[in-house]
């Protein structure tokens, strides 16, 4: 398989011409437009980081240059990338599309064997690229193990390179809380921080089984804008997501009050799912959380806002005053109506604030404000029905997306995971759209991602050999619409691919391990 054919995602539509074009430190890069800069810059950094080698941008229109021209009747992500032996141009009306266009290209150089010092050759070839889906996301989960920023940095550039438009960021669960909050230090002096953690798996766990040693951190607000910044620039868009009712241990052991028993509580050195969440019957509960969010909006400017949702166990609204006198007052029926009050009542807040909720598929539960979007999660069926409902729906079924799951039924010699069953093939034959969707109920599927739940890898370098390659299927299978899709071709261009991986020192699974 030749170098140019090999880009990931695959583009739309790909023509080979005749001849080469031939790139160099002398080749100079030109924009016509201060939109192409952030891929300009981009281009010349990774350029830099795979060869070695500085280019230059410049001002002037140069034969055989790159050149990054303005077409502004280009929707937004889509690009033109044309390589003809006399120049380069990429076009685009937007950023985003620019520096799809930029990752293609360098997609396309033979860095591993030039042709000269320093000195490559590109085939002629046209591209015409649009992504199918707009939300083509990575759940990365930084509270059930802590990864520095450098880091989710490193990830957002693996990220970039595979046209990925949405990292979800899992910044608040019972074993920790990530984000600095000024009006509650007590969030980062108490919540941010565990005694210990559990090892081995849980299901197999005794009383004695943790290293009984500290895990935590946090994310200061500087750093959160910093990264919300350096995400942008590569075409990315942060959803942060603050974890209620449930998930929420971390913060009830440091406000043991906004609990229905008052507690004590520690911040969970466990996996799993616990009784104690927050209490929908106490209105301080109500208060906190929106100054949370305000805080949490001033640094992300994303469209949605994620409020988690999920596995929020009722054993202790069931028996909770508060909560029972909250059910009464607003004419609710049971705890599953408590729960949609209480999502309905951020939903009301943010869509106020001229933000969107989105939450996982238990938010169905009890009924669901119209503008709220759903993440589906425990198979298709949740979004099948928010679909059906009208809702806007990202899916993330836990069969086809959750990289946290083994990668192949022989575990001899895989790292301990939280077990099941997901092989790359099957990540690569995803489908996001549901078949029983008509053509308008498909048109609320957003687009789908990929959850790294990092219960079971401590290291980041155990994130990148959960997500990858997986994760270069599942670029595909959000990007592409070219069908039917053809597993040994993908892999042949995996193959190539992943030498672009290995120069920027990603842990992948290798193929044939
Ligand atoms: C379920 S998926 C969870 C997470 C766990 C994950 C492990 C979801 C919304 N909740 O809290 O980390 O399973 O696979």
């Amino acid at each position: 398989m030749s170098q140019f054919s090999s880009i990931i995602p695959r583009p739309l539509e790909l023509e080979v011409g005749q001849g080469n074009f031939q790139i160099s430190r002398d080749t100079p890069l030109i924009a016509d437009t201060p939109v192409a800069q952030d891929a300009i810059a981009w281009f010349v950094g990774e350029f830099y980081s795979q060869s070695g080698i500085s280019l230059r941008q410049s001002g002037e229109g140069a034969s055989g240059a790159i050149t990054m021209r303005l077409q502004s009747d280009l929707a937004p992500e889509n690009y033109v990338l044309s390589i003809r032996p006399e120049g380069v141009e990429i076009r685009a009306s937007e950023a985003s599309g620019f520096f799809y266009g930029a990752v293609s290209l360098l997609q396309c150089v033979p860095f591993e064997s030039p042709i000269g010092v320093g000195e490559w050759q590109l085939p002629t070839l046209e591209i015409r690229d649009a992504p199918r889906f707009g939300w083509r996301g990575l759940m990365l989960d930084s509270v059930r193990h802590f990864q520095p920023l450098s880091w989710v940095k490193k990830f957002i550039d693996v990220m970039a390179l595979h046209k990925f438009n949405v990292l979800h960021w899992h910044l608040t669960d019972d074993q920790g809380w990530r984000v600095e909050i000024d009006k509650y230090p007590v969030l980062t002096s108490v919540s941010a921080w565990r005694k210990q953690s559990r090892v081995g798996h849980e299901l197999n766990g005794g009383d004695d089984d943790f290293d009984g040693r500290p895990h935590g951190g946090f994310y200061s607000k500087q750093q959160l804008r910093d990264v919300v910044a350096y995400a942008a620039a590569r075409g990315i868009t942060i959803v942060p997501e603050i974890e209620m009712p449930g998930h929420a241990t971390s913060v009830i052991a440091a406000y043991p009050d906004l609990s229905c028993t008052g507690g004590p509580f520690e911040v969970s050195p466990k996996w799993g799912i616990f009784d104690d969440v927050f209490c929908a019957g106490n209105d301080d509960v109500f208060r906190f959380l929106e100054d949370v969010l305000n805080e949490v909006l001033e640094i992300f400017p994303s469209q949605f806002i994620h409020v988690g949702g999920d596995e929020c166990h009722k054993t202790r609204w069931k028996e909770c005053p508060k909560c029972q006198a909250r059910i009464k007052a607003e004419g609710l029926a049971d705890e599953n109506e408590l729960q949609s009050w209480f999502v309905r009542h951020f939903d009301t807040f943010l869509s106020a604030k001229g933000r969107r909720l989105i939450g996982w598929d238990e938010i169905l539960e009890g009924g669901l404000a119209q503008n709220a979007a759903v993440m589906s999660w425990r198979g298709e069926e949740g979004g099948v029905a928010a679909a059906k409902a009208g809702h806007d729906v990202v899916m993330a079924p836990h069969q086809q997306t959750y990289l946290d799951y083994y990668q192949t039924s022989n575990r001899d010699g895989e790292p301990l995971s939280i077990g099941g069953d997901l092989p790359l093939s099957k990540v690569y034959a995803y489908e996001p759209i549901p078949q029983s969707l008509s053509a308008d109920e498909a048109k609320h599927v957003l687009g789908g991602q990929g959850q790294l739940w990092t219960e079971y890898m401590l290291r980041p370098e155990s994130v990148e050999y959960m997500a990858f390659p997986r994760a270069c299927a599942l670029a595909e299978a959000l990007w592409s619409s070219v069908q039917p899709r053809d597993f040994d071709e993908f892999l042949s261009r995996l193959e190539i691919h992943l030498r672009l991986l290995d120069r920027m020192n990603v842990n992948y699974r290798p193929l044939n391990k």
